[in-house]
């Protein structure tokens, strides 16, 4: 390049081409997380890390779902010891208020967790909605996509299905994937009443224990994380405490790394 010449045909080209080239790579691939916030996040750092084509698919133009905001636009996150250990792997400063628990600066966390998963290997998507699902057999196998711009506009413009083996709800407080999957296909899910039962009124430390025991599988190759597994079980609001999320998402991401190995092993 001369003299600091721009050619923006050039530039033009190299985004077209390059996130083409990216959106051909993702029609078939290993784990969807549908939904940027922490637990989306951090499962899709834990399942990169453990080796799987890992997808991120956020409607926003940003990611981080509720973590920007910390509380009422005090934007501190609070965690509490059990998730200390993530929040160090992910590289987040943070400092101890009381013993066992932990303020970090929401912006930061935002930053650190993107950058984590980015860096194990995920490919973050944003701008995309999540609007359907595919399914074989009474299984996920895969996600029906549509531009957020085409949605909100809502102009009648067909969406496009990728397939993967794995989908993980990390929606939040909607659960938008598994309501997707009850109301369009007349299935139940692994939960007490066998679809989203909606989140109860706040209680922080039943909530926060109710979202990691109800993290998990809820439809074969479906699982929920975060506040959308709280939502889909009819677990009590925590509030602005991020630890069960992030534990929440790592758990998912365990699970469904065993699922992997145990299915590999099986077609050996
Ligand atoms: O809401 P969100 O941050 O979910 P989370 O990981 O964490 C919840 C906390 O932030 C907080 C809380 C904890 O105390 O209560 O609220 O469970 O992030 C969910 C993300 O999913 C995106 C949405 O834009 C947000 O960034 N999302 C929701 N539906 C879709 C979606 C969809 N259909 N397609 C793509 N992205």
């Amino acid at each position: 390049m001369a003299g600091g010449a721009i050619d923006e045909r050039l530039v033009s080209r190299a985004i077209i081409q390059t996130y083409s080239e990216e959106l051909l790579q993702l029609t078939d691939f290993d784990v969807a997380v549908v939904g940027a916030g922490p637990s989306g996040l951090t499962a899709a750092y834990y399942l990169a890390q453990g080796g799987l084509k890992t997808v991120v698919f956020e409607r926003r133009l940003s990611v981080g779902g509720g973590m920007w905001g910390g509380a009422m636009m005090f934007n501190y996150l609070v965690f509490q010891e059990e998730a200390r250990p993530i929040f160090e792997t992910m590289g987040v400063r943070y400092r101890e208020y009381q013993p066992g628990y932990y303020v970090a600066h929401s912006v930061e966390a935002v930053a650190a967790f993107t950058l984590a998963a980015c860096r194990a290997g995920a490919r973050i998507m944003n701008l995309i909605t999540v609007e359907d699902l595919v399914l074989r057999d009474n299984r996920v196998a895969g996600l029906v996509l549509n531009w957020t711009a085409v949605d909100m506009a809502g102009m009648h413009i067909d969406p496009l299905a990728v397939h993967c083996r794995y989908v993980v709800d990390a929606t939040g407080h909607d659960a938008e994937v598994v309501r997707i999957l009850t109301q369009k296909n007349q299935v139940t899910v692994k939960v007490p009443g066998g679809h989203v039962q909606g989140e109860k009124s706040m209680w922080s430390e039943r909530g926060e224990k109710q979202t990691l025991d109800h993290s998990g599988e809820v439809f074969p190759g479906l699982y929920v994380a975060g506040m959308a597994a709280n939502a889909v079980a009819g677990g009590y609001r925590m509030g602005p405490i991020f630890g069960g999320m992030v534990l929440s998402g790592k758990k998912v991401a365990e699970l469904i790394l065993e699922a992997h190995r145990r299915e590999k092993s099986q077609t050996l």
